[in-house]
């Protein structure tokens, strides 16, 4: 029998993993096929009109935040544009009518120059005014826009000490610490300016990564810059919580192609100081291969697996259940996620962009993979195609790129996924290099009988208004799906927003919210199809259901 994946909770079951799934093909499967999503391309539709140029420069990045800047709950975009301008595009879809954005480039305010050489970006609180302000990647100096509410942004560069020096940034996390009102934030650089724009192989260094935080609280513009090292040209940073207890971790994807003699991936400890783990407490760092991490538990067991995507195959790390060490197995051959294009070319595959999301809202989460080719790359079109893998019942992954549209062979970077026209379902707007970003609307949810869903939006008072660093545990009928609310991950960007979950079939859902200090609120039962809003203030949970 193949386990259900509910059951997937053991490390037992990992270690038979691969004998119960080789014999899967001969004794058939009981699972059901998950239903198969559709998506509709829309961007020019929806007034969105952005390229992001790769120029000479921008071998790495083409991020995209999406996130709310106005507070009314519909999700607006901020693209890189790599040696064009960076653009913001404000939602302004209007309830039951199709996806519609604004280009509102003017609000970001930026000096001559300033809007160009942008990676990539992601959207954090950094003041603590309940509005999402944006952290900003360049090839030059990075920005902090400060948002006035209404998405009217200005620098705010010299409120947290950002380095007033060229860099080349692509990886970025946020994330509030212990009792500090004000964010650590985590700047992660590629290749050195001068390397970057060099074909002399000896320049081919990778720049120092560093944190910002605050040294003291009464003094707001003591900053000390710490640095992440060694450095191996990171691509992407994520705060993983491995130990399913609240502990976030920096965990880093590196660039495989840069460091001689090959470097690994890294996990750093993030405390007062940030120390790397050391192989004794079970770290076995895998050789560099990543662009982009995402993380979502997978097996219910409320420990985060972690995929790793960049050049060739995935990586996919399965956290067991009773560990209280990092030793992550790798599962891609076991869960089918290796080898999605031509087998024998598989190595020239370069995925970009990946992040879980349960597209078809049957409660098992999903993945989708931003492929295209590098600029001294020359493949064949169908290893420039997007992937989209299905989560299925049994705890595999099945490739349904094709059937569900999702598919074309731009030369895609970053993405950002939520739902822009809050039907329900999970959009997706991706950036390509060098042609026009696509936006995907998923048509999942225009079938009445589609399964229900939940958004769930996290507020606190005081700082950190967001919650980073809170985990929703929730249950619709048998299953317990567990997410967490971070900043960082993707390739040069992500969705700053609700957390989405499927329910299936399932009327209801029962959940609970881990704060970022560690105290878990009283199960709290909502219904399906809600954008619900849970705040916490003077240790009261105040729940704003939504409409339906
Ligand atoms: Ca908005
Ligand atoms: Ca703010
Ligand atoms: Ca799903
Ligand atoms: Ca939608």
């Amino acid at each position: 029998m193949v386990p259900r994946r509910s059951d997937l909770r053991s490390t037992q079951w990992i270690a038979c993993l691969s004998a119960l799934l080789s014999s899967v093909s001969l004794i058939g499967s009981e699972a059901a096929e998950p239903a198969v999503p559709r998506f509709f391309e829309m961007a020019a539709q929806a007034g969105l009109h952005h390229i992001f140029s790769a120029g000479e420069t921008f071998e790495v990045g083409g991020g995209v935040t999406a996130f709310d800047c106005d507070a009314d709950m519909d999700m607006d975009l901020f693209l890189a544009g790599g040696v064009g301008p960076a653009a913001l595009y404000i939602n302004t879809t209007v309830p039951d009518d199709a996806i519609r954005f604004a280009e509102a480039g003017d609000k970001l305010a930026l000096p001559d120059g300033a809007a160009a050489n942008v990676s990539g970006g992601y959207a954090l609180d950094f003041d603590n005014d309940g509005d999402d302000d944006l952290f900003v990647l360049r090839f030059g100096v990075n920005l902090l826009l400060e948002n006035d509410g209404e998405c009217n942004f200005s620098i705010a560069n010299d409120k947290v000490g950002i380095p007033n020096a060229d860099e080349n940034s692509v990886a970025f996390a946020a994330s509030w610490i212990a009792d500090r009102p004000d964010p650590v934030l985590f700047v992660g650089n590629h290749r050195t300016p001068e390397s970057n724009n060099s074909n002399n192989e000896d320049l081919n260094v990778c720049a120092a990564s560093y944190s910002l935080r605050f040294v003291e609280v009464d003094e707001p513009t003591a900053r000390r810059m710490e640095l992440i090292t060694p450095s191996y040209c990171p691509l992407s940073y994520l705060l993983v919580d491995w130990s399913g207890r609240g502990q976030f971790d920096l965990r880093t994807a590196n660039d495989i192609s840069i460091v001689e003699g090959g470097s690994s991936e890294q996990l750093f400890k993030v405390g007062e100081a940030l120390e790397p783990f050391p192989q004794s407490e079970a770290w076995n760092p895998p050789a560099a291969s990543g662009a982009a991490i995402t993380s979502r538990d997978i097996d219910g067991d409320g420990r985060p697996e972690i995929v790793i995507a960049g050049e060739g195959d995935l990586r996919f790390y399965v956290m067991p259940e009773d560990g209280d060490q990092p030793a992550f197995f790798e599962q891609a051959e076991e869960l089918g996620v290796t080898r999605l294009a031509a087998p024998a070319q598989v190595h020239l595959v370069q995925n970009w962009h990946v992040e879980f999301a349960d597209f078809n809202n049957d409660t098992l989460s999903d993945l989708f993979i931003v492929r295209g080719r590098r600029t001294d790359q020359t493949v064949t079109n169908a290893l420039d195609m997007d992937v989209l893998l299905l989560g299925s019942d049994d705890g595999k992954f099945l490739n349904r790129s094709r059937e569900s549209g999702l598919s074309t062979n731009n030369f895609g970077r970053g993405a950002a996924i939520a739902d822009f026209d809050r039907d329900g379902c999970q959009d997706i707007v991706v950036v390509n290099r060098d042609s026009p970003v696509t936006l995907f609307r998923n048509l999942h949810c225009d079938d009445r009988d589609s399964p229900g869903w939940l958004d769930v939006e996290l507020a606190q008072d005081g700082f950190n208004t967001h919650a980073i660093g809170a985990s929703v545990i929730l249950r619709a009928g048998e299953r317990a799906q567990t997410q967490a609310r971070t900043i960082g991950g993707g390739h040069a960007g992500a969705a700053s927003g609700p957390l989405h979950f499927g329910l299936g079939n399932n009327q209801e859902a029962v959940l609970r919210v881990r704060w970022p200090d560690g105290s878990i609120t009283e199960p709290i039962v909502l219904p399906a199809n809600r954008h619900a809003i849970i705040k916490r203030s003077d240790q009261t949970i105040i729940v704003n259901m939504g409409e339906q």
